[in-house]
This record gives structure tokens, C-alpha cells and sequence, in this order.
């Protein structure tokens, strides 16, 4: 049985095991998100990313946490999609990004992940859109993490959040 809930807050003071990141393919680091991550876990995160890049967008690869605050021992970069219009297959990568952060995270052994509201700042994904898709793709994904902490930054994301949560 596993939870998903809404958490306004920051990602990197999340009491998951894993967090997942939107990075971009070369898992250097960026702003964003990316930016505060890579900030909190500090500099090994960057080398740990450039080891194991490019990542595909739609895809999701991990690396430790580092000088991430426990019990946050993994992140999981996923690369979400650049806002085109949605003519450019946005929807299925998006739903690609967090099918494959949560079979990383079972690869991982990891019991309770937190993801951000991945693509939807500087990639520009309608946050509704987006919040559909990721509780959408949650609930039909089978895993053994217990409990998914869909992270709002801002008021805009946690009602977003919070409405396709309550939907279906
Ligand atoms: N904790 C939780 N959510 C956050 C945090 C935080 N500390 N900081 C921002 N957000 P974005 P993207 C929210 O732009 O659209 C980078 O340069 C933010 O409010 O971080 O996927 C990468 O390297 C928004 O709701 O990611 C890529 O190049 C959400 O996280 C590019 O940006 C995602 O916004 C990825 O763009």
C-alpha cells in the first residue's frame, strides 16, 4: 500500500529516503530545484552526476545524497521535458520521468521518495497539467515505496497538487 500526499516545503529538509531532482542531462547541476540540491548536497554531487551523465529525457538515474540531511541517502535525477505547446510529446516524457524515478527507487530499496513538481518552473509545464500527470502516473505505476511526498514550492503548486490528488 502506498501513500502519496502533498508537502508544501523544500525538498532538500524532506524526511524521505530519496528525493528525486529536475536536472538537466549533463547532472551538473542548474538553477531551480536543481540548483538548491546540489547546494545542500554539495560539491561530490556534481562529480557523482558528471560520472554517470547524460541522462535521457524521460529517464532517471541515481547517485548518493552526500551532505544531504538524513534519511535523504539517494537522489534520483530525472529529466523532465521542455513546455513546446504539448506537441512534442511533453506528456508521455513527463510520465516517463516519474515512471522511471519510482523504478529507480525500488531498484534502491528506498520506503519513501519525494518528488518536486518536476518541469513545471524553468521547463514551463502547465502545473495542472503536470499534477494530473504525476498523481495519474503514481497511482498506476506498481512499487514497494511506501510513502511519495509530492513537494509544492508555492500556493499555485499545492492546490494544483492537491486537486488531482482529490480527483479519481
Ligand atoms: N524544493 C522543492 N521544490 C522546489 C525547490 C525546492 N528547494 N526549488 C524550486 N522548486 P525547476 P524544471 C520547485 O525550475 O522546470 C534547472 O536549471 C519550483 O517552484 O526547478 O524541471 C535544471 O538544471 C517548481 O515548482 O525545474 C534544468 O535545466 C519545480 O520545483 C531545469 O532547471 C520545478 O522547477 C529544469 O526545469
Amino acid at each position: 500500500m502506498t501513500v502519496i500526499e502533498v508537502v508544501q516545503g523544500d525538498i532538500t529538509r524532506q524526511g524521505t529516503e530519496a528525493i528525486v531532482n529536475a536536472a538537466n542531462e549533463s547532472l551538473r547541476g542548474g538553477g531551480g530545484v536543481d540548483g538548491a540540491i546540489h547546494r545542500a548536497a554539495g560539491p561530490r554531487l556534481a562529480e557523482a552526476g558528471a560520472a554517470i551523465a547524460p541522462c535521457a529525457r524521460g529517464d532517471a538515474k541515481a547517485t548518493p545524497g552526500f551532505d544531504l540531511p538524513p534519511p535523504i541517502r539517494h537522489v534520483i535525477h530525472t529529466v523532465g521535458p521542455v513546455w513546446k505547446g504539448g506537441t512534442h510529446d511533453e506528456e508521455s516524457v513527463l510520465t516517463s520521468c516519474y515512471r522511471r524515478s519510482l523504478e529507480v527507487a525500488d531498484e534502491l530499496g528506498a520506503t519513501s521518495m519525494a518528488f518536486p513538481a518536476i518541469s513545471t518552473g524553468i521547463f514551463g509545464f502547465p502545473p495542472h497539467l503536470a499534477a494530473r500527470i504525476a498523481v495519474a502516473t503514481l497511482r498506476a505505476t506498481p512499487t514497494s515505496v511506501e510513502r511519495i511526498s509530492l513537494m509544492a514550492f508555492d500556493e499555485e503548486t499545492h492546490r494544483v497538487l492537491t486537486e488531482a490528488l482529490a480527483e479519481g
